[in-house]
């Protein structure tokens, strides 16, 4: 978050600073606070403003000028090369109008008077302290000994195509040339259309850092994850990196042979953001890596807290008609106070049985390849439906052999409202309702385990406590004492118990 902070914050102060001001008329005429006016103040003017005015002068000659006190004029032009006598405008941002100004000649003299109009390229990577990059000649006009324009005359050039309303910076530059004679071009109210992205106090007038935002969702392409995609900005994957694991016991409310293979999986959920931070989709990728029952089990996951209303499309799961199954239009559990979503209704249906009993936990029997399956929640995203990524909890479930009611939650998850209460505190199960203990024993020992990692399981009917030595000591301290159980530390783990996929 504090990336997409710092880009708002940048965004923001190009645009107070300078990246909406359009350039204005070189008319001459301004000069800077505190000083005032004369062809020297006015020109420094323009030149402190990152107008380049090369071999060029301002004159108050009253027979000279065009419009106010002060135009500009060129060297004498005689001289056929586009750099001997110049206009160029600090670097803007194209945009669609004309180029115009007035002006005239000073005599009626000299062979040739032309003006030649060429765009220059911003690049970043010029050799010269400038950045100036191609330059490319786009237009011109010229006039011959007896045709001088040698009074005010309004020209006009329309912006080539392959730089208007372009995102990259350019400066326009007019050059006065010509052959014979001494006379010069006067020229006033120069008007280019484009916004200014000059910085005039970098010592070259270089381009602000402007912020590339490609599809103009407010986040810089930089810090996109989707920058082409106006409606999504940020990915955020739990883990960070590789999977988290889901490991199940089914004979929940009694403690059964506690090898915690019962329902395998592993899986990582993206959860997409837009632009203002609020939940657009939910990509879930999982495997079914094993199923060490007999029981034909559901899986499925609430999200705590969040109206069904707020979810508009469930697409990837995959569910087979069971009678107890019943989805809204919008995929998620009718029925329901929060939004649940069903993800299978029966494990051997995504991952049958290669032979033998169970799946992949008998090293004795085949193996079959995890399956993998793909889930994408949609979200509303309109403005007062939209959710933030802190409204987001999952609480997944096992669903006890296409018993409805009967969910094994991870340890101090509530049951959904479709759990069947009378079941809480039977068995070995001390879930207690009314103080929020939900499926723990006595002895504070979990049904369902998640881990933020893929670890291995045990083999069939291996007593998880045996394969995982520190995890008793955990669980039964409330997981105050070693909460990395699950690494593979010294002495942490017996692997001749843990199932090896061949
Ligand atoms: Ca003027
Ligand atoms: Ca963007
Ligand atoms: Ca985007």
């Amino acid at each position: 978050m504090k990336k997409l902070i710092l880009s708002i914050a940048l965004l923001a102060s190009s645009i107070a600073g300078f990246s909406q001001t359009a350039l204005y008329t070189l008319d001459c005429e301004k000069f800077a606070n505190g000083s005032s006016a004369s062809s020297a103040n006015n020109i420094g003017y323009d030149r402190a403003q990152c107008w380049g005015l090369g071999s060029f002068s301002y004159v108050t000659t009253p027979a000279l000028l065009l419009n106010g006190s002060y135009s500009g004029q060129s060297n004498q032009a005689s001289n056929l090369s586009i750099t001997s006598s110049w206009i160029k405008t600090p670097w803007i941002k194209p945009g669609s109008a004309n180029i115009t100004f007035k002006h005239k000649i000073s005599a009626n003299n000299g062979t040739i008077r032309r003006i030649v109009l060429s765009y220059i390229a911003y690049d970043a990577n010029a050799a010269s302290a400038w950045k100036e990059g191609t330059l490319v000649r786009f237009d011109s006009v010229s006039y011959a000994a007896g045709s001088l324009p040698l009074n005010l005359t309004n020209v006009s050039f329309a912006l080539p195509a392959a730089i208007r309303n372009s995102a990259n910076p350019y400066k326009i530059l007019i050059s006065f040339v010509g052959s014979g004679g001494n006379s010069r071009f006067i020229v006033d109210d120069v008007f280019v259309d484009g916004i200014y992205v000059s910085d005039p106090s970098s010592a070259y007038c270089l381009p602000v850092p402007t912020i590339q935002d490609a599809d103009s969702d407010g986040v810089a392409d930089a810090d996109d994850a989707y920058p082409n995609d106006a409606t999504r900005a940020y990915n955020n994957y739990i883990p960070s990196s590789g999977f988290s694991t889901l490991m199940f016991e089914d004979l929940w409310p009694t403690t059964g042979d506690y090898d915690f293979n019962d329902l395998v999986i592993v899986g990582r959920q993206n959860i997409v953001l837009n632009a203002a931070n609020k939940v657009v989709e939910i990509k879930i990728n999982m495997k079914v890596k094993a199923i060490g029952a007999s029981f034909h089990n559901g899986f499925g996951f609430q999200l705590d807290g969040v109206n069904p209303s707020k979810i508009t499309s469930v697409t990837g799961t995959n569910t087979h008609n069971a009678a107890w199954v019943t989805t809204s239009a919008n995929g998620t559990e009718s029925g329901q106070t929060f939004a649940n979503i069903i993800i299978f209704d029966d494990a051997f249906k995504i991952l049958p049985s290669p032979g033998g009993s169970g799946v992949n936990v008998d090293p004795a029997n085949p193996y079959a390849t995890p399956a993998e399956m793909n889930i994408t929640i949609s979200f509303n995203t309109t403005v007062g439906e939209a959710i933030a990524l802190s409204n987001i909890s999952f609480n997944p479930y096992l669903i006890v052999n296409q018993e409805r009611g009967k969910e094994v939650h991870l340890a101090g998850f509530a049951p959904t409202t479709k759990a069947n209460a009378s079941l809480f505190g039977t068995g070995q199960d001390d879930t207690n309702l009314t103080t929020g203990k939900y499926y723990k024993s006595k002895n504070n020992l979990p049904w369902a385990l998640a881990v933020p990692a893929e670890i291995p399981y045990p083999k069939t009917k291996i007593d998880f406590l045996q394969a995982y030595k520190k995890f008793a000591t955990w669980a039964e301290s409330n997981g105050s004492s070693f909460s990395d159980w699950y690494l593979d530390l010294s002495d942490y783990r017996d692997n001749t118990k843990l199932y090896t996929a061949p």
